[in-house]
C-alpha cells in the first residue's frame, strides 16, 4: 500500500513514524490514534486517485486539516488501519472575482490567510476565530466553524456558495459555483458541509467575500449578572442593526484567568468593576465613518450605562487598544487548556433563556460535583456558550475526567430540556459520538443513516467519528 500512495503523490509525501505522530494527536491531546500513513496530496486529482485506491483496498480515510478540531474527529482510532488525507498542500488561491464577491480557494488555505487575501482584494471574508492562524477553510467547512462573527454573517455555511469534494469512491463532484440563487434539486453542499469528514472530501470552495467595514468601535462591558449582558444585547440589535459583528461574553472569573495565565495581558478596568460577575466584548462595525460609529457607540451604550444595564465600559480608543480586547477574549481557550483537563460543551439554547440555563445548571452541577470550576464564557449572540466544566481543587483532572459521562449528562439534558443543541460550534467527532442517539430524534437518526450509507457506502469515511452502529 504504501508503495501505491507513493506512486500517487510522491515518496517524501507519505509520512510514517515520527513524521506521521503530530497527526495522531488532537489539539487538545485528549485523543490519540495511529495511521498507516499521513498522504499528503498536491491537488483534486491526486486526492480523487488516494481515495480510489483506499475504496477499492477497503482502507479507511481520515482527513485533517490544521488539526485545531476540539471533539477528536480528526484524529484516526487506534487500530492503525485508516490512511490520513492531509489537505496541507492544496493551498492556492483559484479565482478572486471582486465583481462577483467570491473567493475560490482551495481546501488546505489557513484562514488567516484566507483573511488577508480578501482584504488585500478590498473585501472582507469575516469568518473569524481563535484558532484561525492554523485551522483551514476545508477544516472550516468540514465542521461548519462557527467563530465570533456569526450574529452578523453566520456561520461557515453560510458563506459558501460552492464546492469541489472527492466522494467516498474517489470520483470529483465540481460544485465550484458562485451563485446566489440555484434551486435545482437536492442541496449536496449543505449535506457535505458540517459532515466532519465522513461523506467526502472538500478539495476547494469558493466563498462569499463581503465590503471592508469603514470603521469599527470596540467595548468591554461590565454586568451584574448575565440576565442584564442578554438585555444589552437586545439594546445593541435594536441600536445598531446589522452593524453589531461581535458580542462574547465571559464570566469574570474566566477573564481574571487569563490576566493570570498571560501576564503581559490586562484586565482593562482599575476601579471594583473589575471584579464584575460577567463581562462582554461588543463591537460595532460602520459603513459610513467614524464619526457615525462614534455617536451611534455613544448612545447605545450611554443609555445602557444611565439605566444601570450596564456598570462599566471600557471602549478602545485606537486600534491597538480594540485588539487588546480581542486578545483577552481569544486567549480564552490557551489559558483553559493551562488550568488542566476540563470537559467541554459548546452548547446553544435559546438566547432569551440563557442566563436562566446557566444559573440552575450550575446549581445542579455543584450539588453532585462540589467546587468544580464553571468554566462560561462564548457567543452570547448566538445563544451559543462554551459551558465548560473543571475538576474542583480536591480532585485530579483524570478522577474529574472519570466523571465525563455523567457531567454530560446533567449539562446535556439540561440543554435538552431548554430546547438547545448539544452542539452547536466545534461537532460530534468522537467525543460526543455515543451523545447522538440519546438526543437526536430517530426519525433524524435514521435519515443520517440513509445519507451515510447513500455516500459512503462502505463506511470507509472518518468511521467512528458522527454516527456510530
Ligand atoms: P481539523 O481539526 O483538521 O478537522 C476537523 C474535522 O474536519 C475532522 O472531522 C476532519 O476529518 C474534517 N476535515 C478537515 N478538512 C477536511 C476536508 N478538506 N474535507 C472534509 N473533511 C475535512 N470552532 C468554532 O466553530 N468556533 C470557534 O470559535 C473556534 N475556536 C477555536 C479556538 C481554538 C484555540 C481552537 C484550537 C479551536 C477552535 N475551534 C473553533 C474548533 C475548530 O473546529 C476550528 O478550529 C476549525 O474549524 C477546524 O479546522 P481544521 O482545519 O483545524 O480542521
Ligand atoms: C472559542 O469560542 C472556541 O473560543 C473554543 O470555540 C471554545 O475552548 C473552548 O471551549
Ligand atoms: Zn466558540
Amino acid at each position: 500500500m504504501k508503495t501505491k500512495l507513493q506512486a500517487i503523490v510522491g515518496a517524501e509525501h507519505v509520512l510514517t513514524g515520527e513524521e506521521a505522530a503530530p497527526y495522531l494527536i488532537d489539539w487538545r491531546k485528549r485523543y490519540v490514534g495511529k495511521a498507516l500513513a499521513v498522504v499528503r496530496p498536491a491537488n483534486t486529482e491526486e486526492v480523487a486517485q488516494v481515495v480510489k485506491l483506499c475504496y477499492d483496498n477497503d482502507i479507511p480515510i481520515v482527513t485533517v486539516g490544521g488539526n485545531t478540531g476540539m471533539c477528536g474527529a480528526a484524529t484516526p482510532d487506534d487500530s492503525g488501519t485508516a490512511v490520513m488525507i492531509s489537505t496541507g498542500r492544496l493551498n492556492r488561491i483559484r479565482e478572486i472575482d471582486t465583481a462577483n464577491d467570491t473567493i475560490t480557494v482551495e481546501a488546505g488555505y489557513v484562514l488567516q490567510n484566507l483573511q488577508e487575501a480578501a482584504r488585500e482584494a478590498g473585501r472582507l471574508f469575516p469568518l473569524s476565530l481563535a484558532a484561525e492562524g492554523s485551522c483551514t477553510i476545508g477544516g472550516n467547512l468540514a465542521t461548519n466553524a462557527g467563530g465570533t462573527q456569526v450574529l452578523r454573517y453566520g456561520n461557515t455555511r453560510d458563506l459558501a456558495l460552492g464546492l469541489e469534494v472527492v466522494t467516498a469512491q474517489g470520483e470529483i463532484w465540481h460544485g465550484l459555483r458562485g451563485l446566489r440563487k440555484n434551486n435545482t434539486g437536492y442541496d449536496l453542499r449543505d449535506l457535505y458541509i458540517g459532515s466532519e469528514g465522513t461523506l467526502g472530501i472538500i478539495t476547494a470552495a469558493t466563498l462569499k467575500l463581503y465590503p471592508l467595514p469603514v470603521a469599527q468601535r470596540t467595548a468591554m462591558l461590565a454586568f451584574n449578572n448575565l440576565t442584564d449582558a442578554v438585555t444589552m444585547l437586545s439594546r445593541a440589535r435594536a441600536g445598531f442593526g446589522a452593524a453589531l459583528t461581535g458580542f462574547e461574553v465571559m464570566a469574570g472569573d474566566v477573564l481574571k484567568a487569563v490576566v493570570e495565565c498571560f501576564p503581559d495581558q490586562r484586565l482593562p478596568f482599575e476601579s471594583e468593576s473589575r471584579d464584575a460577575p460577567w463581562f462582554a466584548l461588543l463591537e460595532l462595525s460602520d459603513s459610513e465613518s467614524a464619526e457615525h460609529a462614534q455617536a451611534r457607540f455613544e448612545e447605545v451604550l450611554g443609555q445602557a450605562i444611565e439605566d444601570g444595564v450596564v456598570i462599566d465600559a471600557a471602549i478602545a480608543e485606537s486600534v491597538s487598544q480594540s485588539k487588546a480586547l480581542w486578545h483577552l477574549r481569544e486567549s480564552i481557550p490557551l489559558t483553559e487548556a493551562g488550568m488542566g483537563k476540563s470537559v467541554k460543551h459548546d452548547i446553544s439554547v435559546p438566547i432569551s433563556r440563557i442566563a436562566e440555563f446557566v444559573e440552575t445548571t450550575n446549581a445542579i452541577l455543584q450539588a453532585q460535583f462540589p467546587g468544580v470550576k464553571n468554566i462560561v464564557f462564548g457567543h452570547l449572540g448566538d445563544g451559543n456558550l462554551h459551558y465548560n466544566v473543571g475538576a474542583s481543587p480536591e480532585h485530579s483532572d483524570d478522577e474529574f475526567l472519570a466523571q465525563q459521562s455523567a457531567v454530560y449528562k446533567i449539562v446535556h439534558d439540561r440543554v435538552h430540556e431548554f430546547g438547545g443543541s448539544i452542539s452547536a460550534e466545534h461537532g460530534i467527532g468522537q467525543m460526543k459520538v455515543e451523545e447522538m442517539p440519546r438526543y437526536k430524534d430517530p426519525v433524524e437518526l435514521a435519515l443520517m443513516w440513509s445519507i451515510k450509507d447513500a455516500l459512503d457506502p462502505k463506511g470507509l469515511m472518518n468511521p467512528g467519528k458522527v454516527l456510530l452502529r
